[in-house]
């Protein structure tokens, strides 16, 4: 078989490019190592800055999630018991975000692909890309058993923090950057209506805490939790006293509690591998770079590394110009950074860290003081919130 670009991984990053470069009439391949309920089944990002509407528009997937997709104004932080609310609307000129679960933007982009014909193969087995350091470029897989390679003029290496891709680079020629964080957290997906109509961010003595939703009947809770703990623990029951102890009175009385559909644990890291680009192959998204969920820019990365990436590539086959792909990776990593230090900020001024004494918890007090006191402060977070311009 051969294709103008094989896309390794059909999360977010490898459908969003698949589709952009559907609409522009590049040939491509999606190669994927699980199948499609397993994909459909993780429960992961919640929060979708414009510039990841906008894309979802671009390639035509974009009705249901506004249709059905919840438009957030602000958010609140909690500390000592109160909530501040953070107004990102007014501090931004107008900037929302919008609340759509990871989940629903795979199925739409899954079902776009379908209806556009192009070809995605689950249940791939040893995928490898080879040859990228030259001028003929293929992806094998083994499927059923048997042996096949894809042909290509590009690879994208779309496969997650785990993939093969990053992997399959000479180790002298990447450069990692990483920061591994002390604790993890546990997630509850529920059929309950959310605590409060925006997102809580609380900083607690008893650790971190984020309630979330996925719609006005669906919400997703997080406390943070050790990084050796046992999801099979946590009882439903013991979830919600720890996540009600965290709270602000007012959201402790009225938060609904009910069956979990889903709870699982996260660990968090920072990491960020340099370059992006290796000859023929290029890096999106988790498979280059992962941020600690605590600025929900994770999978909004993705989707900003794929819109260069995709420009890069259209600009190679529509105006013969290598300069896009050239550009590629300074670019997307210009934007990659700016992300990891507002996550690594987030994260940093409201956890529980176990070296946390007196001086650093006033620090943090005082940097959330700071942050919804001054006007300044409350611009600077929700501008880095709502997403960078790309
Ligand atoms: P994905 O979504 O991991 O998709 C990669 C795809 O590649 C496939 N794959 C392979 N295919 C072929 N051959 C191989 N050797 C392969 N190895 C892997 C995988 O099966 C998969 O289908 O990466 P992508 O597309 O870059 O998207 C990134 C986002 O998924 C990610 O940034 C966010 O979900 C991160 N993240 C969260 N971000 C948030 O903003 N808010 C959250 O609440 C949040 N929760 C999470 C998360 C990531 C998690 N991971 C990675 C474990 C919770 C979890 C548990
Ligand atoms: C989520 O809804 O899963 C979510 C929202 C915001 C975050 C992290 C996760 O910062």
């Amino acid at each position: 078989m051969r294709t103008q670009v094989v896309i390794i991984g059909s999360g977010p990053a490898g459908l969003l490019l698949g589709q952009l470069l559907h609409t522009w009439g590049i040939d491509n391949v999606i190669v994927e190592r699980k199948d499609r309920d397993y994909i459909l089944g993780r429960i992961r990002a919640g929060v979708l800055e414009q510039g990841a509407v906008a894309q979802m528009d671009e390639v035509g997937a974009g009705a249901r999630l506004h249709r059905e997709g919840l438009v957030h104004h602000g958010i609140e932080i909690a500390f000592e018991g109160k909530r501040h609310r953070i107004d990102m609307h007014g501090a931004t000129g107008g900037k929302t975000v919008t609340v759509y679960g990871q989940t629903e933007v795979t199925h739409d982009l899954m079902e776009a692909r379908a209806a556009a014909g192009r070809v995605t193969i689950y249940d791939a087995d040893q995928v490898t890309p080879q040859g990228f350091d030259g001028d003929a470029p293929r992806v094998s897989y083994v499927k059923d058993g048997v042996t096949h390679e894809i042909a290509c003029d590009y690879i994208a290496g779309c496969d997650g923090f785990h993939g093969v891709s990053r992997q399959s680079v000479p180790a002298a020629a990447l450069h990692e950057f990483e920061r591994v964080y002390p604790f993890g957290w546990l997630g509850l997906l529920s059929d309950t209506p959310p605590v409060s109509p925006e997102l809580i961010y609380t900083r607690h003595e008893r650790g971190f805490s984020l309630c979330s939703m996925r719609s006005k009947t669906r919400s997703r809770y997080y406390v943070q939790c050790r990084l050796d703990d046992d999801v099979a623990r946590w009882s439903d029951d013991m979830f919600w006293d720890e996540l009600r102890r965290r709270l602000d009175p007012a959201a402790a009385e009225t938060l609904v509690t009910g069956a979990s559909l889903e709870k699982s644990i996260a660990p968090l890291r920072s990491f960020v591998a340099e370059p992006l680009r290796f000859g023929r192959l290029f890096l999106a998204g988790d498979a280059a770079h992962i941020v600690p969920p605590t600025g929900a820019k994770g999978l909004n990365l993705a989707a900003s590394d794929v819109h260069y990436l995709a420009q890069g590539l259209r600009e190679a086959y529509a105006d013969k110009s290598q300069a896009g792909l050239d550009a590629y990776s300074a670019r997307a990593l210009a934007r990659v950074w700016k992300a990891e230090r507002f996550s690594w900020w987030m994260t940093t001024m409201l956890h529980n860290f176990p070296d946390t004494d007196d001086f650093t918890a006033r620090i943090q007090l005082a940097e959330l003081n700071y942050v919804v006191e001054s006007q300044a402060a409350t611009a600077s977070l929700s501008e880095n919130y709502v997403g960078l311009p790309y």
